[in-house]
């Protein structure tokens, strides 16, 4: 029988993404906002580990299902790792990808540390409380100016080390490969297989 675990998010590119990571788990049916109902998520938490857990934990709760979600932040060493957990609302909130990378070009002009790391938070629950949790990095640098038309948030911005081209300048496969969301994922791929395959567990 196959397990139901919740995507606990609404941005389309992380599902497509962790999908992407994590869709060919055997026995694991996951679930989007597409086909459960959940409730959007306040995230008032001070750290992305705040963040995550809320996300999943709620969502579990809500949904009687194992859920999973993630928190990601970008920490630019010259800014003292800001935008970090408030990455998404930089520029104020509503999400506007184009106006939180021109304030962070803005904040960053004439600026030679452009040091910086994606960090993925991710967090399992299950509806009776349980948690796991796994992080992932990706170390680089900020672009001078956004190049690349694949990705979405600030990977026109970053780029990884030792690769010399910005995430959105890399297929969705290279990037997948290598990010902050593959690294904090794939330490969560056992903590599923478990689950798909543990016969006392009813979720
Ligand atoms: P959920 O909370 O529903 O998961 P969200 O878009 O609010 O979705 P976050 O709180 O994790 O997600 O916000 C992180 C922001 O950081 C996001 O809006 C993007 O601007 C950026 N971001 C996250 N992952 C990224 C990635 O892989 N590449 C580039 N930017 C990313």
């Amino acid at each position: 029988m196959t397990k139901k675990v919740v995507l606990a998010t609404k941005n389309s590119h992380k599902i497509e993404e962790i999908l992407a990571i994590l869709g060919d788990i055997p026995g694991i049916e996951w679930l989007t906002y597409r086909e459960i109902h959940f409730s959007d998520v306040e995230e008032v938490g001070e750290t992305l580990e705040e963040n995550a857990i809320l996300k999943a934990t709620a969502v579990a709760r809500e949904t009687g299902l194992p859920a999973l979600a993630e928190d990601t932040g970008l920490e630019v060493e010259a800014l003292g790792g800001a935008p970090g957990v408030r990455s998404a609302r930089f520029a104020g909130a509503g999400k506007d990808y184009r106006a939180n990378n021109e304030k962070l070009l803005r904040l960053l002009e004439g600026v030679r540390n452009r040091r910086a790391r994606f960090r993925t938070v991710a967090v399992l629950a299950l509806p009776d409380g349980r948690t796991w949790k796994a992080e992932g990095v990706l170390e680089g640098e900020i672009a001078g100016a956004p190049r690349g038309e694949h990705g979405f948030g600030y990977d026109p911005l970053f780029i990884p080390e030792g690769v010399g081209r910005t995430l959105a300048e890399m297929s969705p496969e290279e990037k997948n490969k290598i990010s902050h969301r593959r690294r904090a994922l794939e330490l969560m791929r056992p903590i599923l297989r478990d689950l798909a395959t543990d016969p006392r567990s009813s979720w």
